[in-house]
């Protein structure tokens, strides 16, 4: 299904699955427009046996000294491993850390989809558990 405009005040839902790269909003981001993405619901969110949490990353002590490292190599080496983030499209990384609640704003003239997923390395997807919940708001 394609993606579509939101007007100021109008808002959806979406479903993020942490095995998927790349998960569609059915939103459409339009320049200066400003988004709030706020997670619902949480079912089993861990990268293989680490548990996690979407605004934390990888939980527990270990995990936060190991996962400080391994974010280095993350898709997004700005946010915690695991986390949730927002990219406005698939190309040139222009991503944003999300976490359980967070705000994105389009700078790019041509409208792109607003996409969401697990912050993990490339290609280690396979591993993932859990999904999530979102609610996507424009406010601005
Ligand atoms: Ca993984």
């Amino acid at each position: 299904m394609p993606a579509e405009a939101l007007t100021v005040g109008g808002a959806t839902t979406c479903e993020v699955d942490a095995r998927e790269p790349w998960n569609a909003t059915g939103v459409l981001v339009e320049q200066g427009g400003v988004y709030e993405v706020t997670v619902l619901e949480v079912t089993d969110w861990r990268d293989n046996t680490v548990k996690a949490d979407p605004q934390e990353g990888w939980t527990g002590p270990v995990a936060k000294v190991l996962g400080f490292a391994c974010r280095a190599l993350a898709r997004d080496p700005r946010s915690p491993m695991y986390a949730l983030v927002a990219a406005r499209g698939r190309e040139g990384k222009q991503f944003t850390f999300v976490g359980r609640h967070g705000t994105v704003t389009g700078s790019s003239a041509q409208p792109v989809e607003l996409l969401l997923f697990a912050n993990d390395w490339a290609g280690k997807y396979d591993n993932n558990h859990g999904r999530l919940k979102a609610a996507i708001k424009r406010i601005a």
